[in-house]
């Protein structure tokens, strides 16, 4: 059976992290595939990135050992945020729009966010494989897991806001999971239930959740617009040996 779990918030994969290595020692990487969202805005950036040409996007957890890729690489973009802002010193901050041909192609980015970048973190300790989703880049994402055998399992990782469930990467992952549900047998969790049937019930992007509101304060009314584009680009993001690809 294909099976769909999904994690609100990516502090819930710390726990099972922890759970499974009581329950299971010999477990090392639990589901087969893993896919982040974050929706706003570290995943619709990094896919942004990657579609106007950046070679890779390295993300990191801490402003730290940022800086100090930096300095051993000083050709790299150094991009991220803290409170949604440019972090000091930085090249870019965490808009879209300031990852754009002529800024990013055939550039190495380094990129820390406050949730984004340790929810891919977290990802790659429990999943063989993982891949970035935001409304974007949908369809290739759904194209992509509805294709795998099944016996696959599959974490949907929302990376949520500090802690808490985020209303809109729950409707990103409601709607991966509505576009993979049509095209196979499959078994969902709870938490992927919830996330479905908020996704049939709204039908389109509906930025209205707490950290919307907190972006929208900010400035970043065309962050969230451009945010909502369903299939903008045709891309599929992996990380795999520390780099977004
Ligand atoms: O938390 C994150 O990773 C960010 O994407 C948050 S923000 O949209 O830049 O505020």
């Amino acid at each position: 059976i294909f099976l769909l779990y999904t994690f609100f918030n990516y502090k819930e994969v710390e726990l099972f992290e922890r759970k499974i290595d009581s329950e299971v020692p010999d477990v090392i990487k639990y589901f087969d595939i893993s896919v982040v969202i974050d929706v706003l805005r570290a995943t619709s950036t990094i896919i942004t990135a990657l579609s106007n040409g950046a070679t890779c996007v390295i993300p990191v957890s801490d402003i730290a050992q940022a800086l100090s890729l930096k300095y051993y690489n000083p050709g790299y973009l150094l991009g991220g945020e803290r409170g949604g802002q440019k972090i000091e010193g930085f090249d870019l901050g965490n808009s879209p729009f300031e990852y754009d041909e002529k800024t990013v192609k055939e550039k190495t980015v380094i990129l820390t966010t406050t949730n984004g970048t340790s929810s891919i973190l977290s990802a790659s300790r429990i999943a063989q494989k993982v891949l970035l989703a935001s409304f974007l880049n949908l369809s290739s994402v759904v194209n992509m897991l509805s294709g795998y055998d099944a016996y696959t399992n599959i974490a949907i990782i929302c990376a949520g806001n500090n802690g808490e469930a985020s209303y809109e990467d729950i409707q990103v992952a409601g709607a991966i999971i509505f576009g993979i549900v049509r095209k196979r047998s499959h078994r969902l969790s709870d938490s992927s239930i919830i996330a479905l049937k908020l996704w049939e019930s709204l039908k389109r992007p509906d930025f209205s959740g707490e950290h919307a509101h907190r972006l929208r304060e900010l400035g970043f009314e065309k962050d969230l617009e451009f945010c909502q584009m369903i299939d903008h680009f045709r891309l599929i993001a992996k990380f795999e040996n520390g780099k977004i690809v």
